[in-house]
């Protein structure tokens, strides 16, 4: 059972006002953000993703449903933004190539970015030269997502370009296909299953 049941049905439905009219009164009345978060709004996007796999609903409605997330995601991240301290280390996101599922970075890089690190977000479909440049500009972490099976495997060739030349730069990857084991598998640096622990990752990752 979702924790805000009127929020949960309308990022189902896709019903993008409803949403940014919910999380806004939600904001206003000065509830837990993180608990709408992860009572309401992530199990949402999961509900979607078990009714394609039960062909319930198409690529449509999921793509209506990640619009009305993001809408909700959009008014919450100001309030997870950092303090105005000098960032604790600078980190890198992205997805990674031929991957455009981006709600769960976008999540990541929020939280992240809350805990006081500088974060460049570079989008989706991120092939290895984004994460070269950014290793360039100053990123101590790179942070690699991925939704699909198939686009898993390039996380490993990102891993062997970095980790082959020698670079001394973290690799933490995540997404709801990838597991600590691939983690382990692929020699990346650090692995979580969500973006709160993510943050412990990145800290571990620069301790
Ligand atoms: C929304 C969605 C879409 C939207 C994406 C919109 C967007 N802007 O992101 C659209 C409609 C575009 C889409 C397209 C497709 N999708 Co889609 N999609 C989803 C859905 C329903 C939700 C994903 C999501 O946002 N989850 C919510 C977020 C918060 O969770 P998350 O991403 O897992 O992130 C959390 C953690 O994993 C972690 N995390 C994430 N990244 C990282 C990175 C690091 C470093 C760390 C530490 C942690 C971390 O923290 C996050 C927050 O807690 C999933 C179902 C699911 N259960 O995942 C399917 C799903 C991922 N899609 C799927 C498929 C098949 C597709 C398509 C191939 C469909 C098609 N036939 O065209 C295309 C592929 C397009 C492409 N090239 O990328 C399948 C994948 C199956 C597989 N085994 O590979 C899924 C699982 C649906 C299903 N049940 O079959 N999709």
């Amino acid at each position: 059972m979702a924790g805000n049941e009127e929020l949960f049905n309308a990022i189902i439905k896709g019903k993008r006002k409803d949403v940014i009219a919910i999380v806004q009164a939600e904001i206003d009345a000065k509830a837990n953000v993180e608990e709408i978060l992860m009572e309401s709004m992530i199990p949402a996007m999961r509900e979607i993703g078990d009714r394609f796999t039960r062909n319930e609903v198409y690529v449509p409605e999921m793509l209506i449903a990640a619009r009305a997330m993001q809408s909700g995601l959009d008014l919450i991240d100001p309030l997870l933004a950092d303090t105005g301290h000098e960032p604790l280390g600078k980190v890198a996101i992205g997805t990674v190539k031929g991957d455009l599922h981006d709600i769960g970075k976008n999540l990541v890089a929020m939280m992240v970015k809350g805990a006081g690190y500088e974060v460049m977000d570079l989008g989706v479909d991120c092939d290895v030269s984004k994460f070269e440049e950014a290793v360039d500009n100053g990123a101590q972490v790179i942070m690699l997502s991925a939704l699909l099976t198939t686009t898993m495997p390039y996380m490993k060739e990102i891993v062997d370009h970095f980790k082959g030349k020698g670079s001394s730069v973290k690799i933490l990857i995540g997404g709801a296909p990838v597991t600590q084991e691939y983690a382990d598998e692929i020699g990346a640096d650090g692995y979580s299953s969500d973006a709160n622990e993510a943050v412990t990752s990145v800290e571990q990752a620069l301790a």
